[in-house]
């Protein structure tokens, strides 16, 4: 049986919607971040040697980032499930988000969440000072580039109701996140088709079944 060593509010939780999704059995695996840092404990560390999360275990294998662990599911118990057939347009608008949403989307929102907790950490008279040039780095850097990626989501979702066709795939759920970390920092709510793809994807049964096994989620309002 699958194993999903779920890291507390963490991308792990994409992983449990794809299961229940599929309606596969799992069990699952708790880590607590640090309150302070935000950071995994080291015991993640043993399963694999990154210690992020998330990660599964599965008949001897130990199987680390979002992709690859949507794929090796896919393909080992999908069935043809949530995946455009092969050859097809639509597989290759998937193969492109599934790969795209770590490679390239989570990088301006990174940016912008170290961009905004730094100077909050500043010490106390260098504040205003490293907020200002935080705030125009900002505004020259990450701005511009989110600005970009909202608007591909909005073209791509005003194209076809999913990421890739007229069918929800898992290429739906691996963009959940960014989509999700993008309403909380980037105003992705004001772009009508991410906001109506994010009401979508909140009320299916399968992603609350998977929030109420994961346990308080910051991204899922
Ligand atoms: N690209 C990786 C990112 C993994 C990642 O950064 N996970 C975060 C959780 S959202 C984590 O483990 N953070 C805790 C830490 O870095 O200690 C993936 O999608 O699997």
């Amino acid at each position: 049986m699958i194993t999903v060593h779920h890291l507390n509010n963490s991308r792990s939780q994409r992983v449990l919607w794809l299961l229940e999704e599929l309606g596969l059995p799992y069990e699952v695996k708790r880590y607590e971040r640090d309150k302070t840092t935000m950071l995994a404990p080291p015991e993640l560390r043993k399963i694999h040697p990154l210690g992020k999360s998330p990660v599964i275990t599965d008949d001897g294998k130990t199987i680390a980032e979002t992709g690859a662990i949507i794929e090796y599911i896919l393909e080992r118990y999908g069935n043809g499930r949530l995946i455009p057939p092969p050859g097809s347009d639509d597989k290759l608008r998937f193969t492109y988000w599934l790969h795209y949403a770590e490679g390239s989307a989570m990088t301006p929102l990174l940016l912008r969440l170290l961009f905004t907790r730094i100077p909050m950490n500043a010490p106390g008279l260098m504040r205003p000072l490293i907020k200002s040039v935080f705030r125009q780095a900002d505004a020259r850097i990450v701005e511009p580039q989110l600005k970009a990626h909202l608007a591909l989501w909005e073209a791509e979702l005003t194209r076809s109701e999913w990421f890739a066709g007229a069918q929800f795939t898992a290429a739906d759920i691996v963009m959940s996140f960014p989509c999700e970390a993008a309403a909380m920092r980037a105003g992705a709510r004001e772009k009508p088709k991410i906001a109506a793809f994010l009401g979508r994807i909140h009320a299916r049964p399968a992603y609350q079944a998977a929030l109420k096994t994961g346990g308080p989620y910051d991204f899922a309002s």
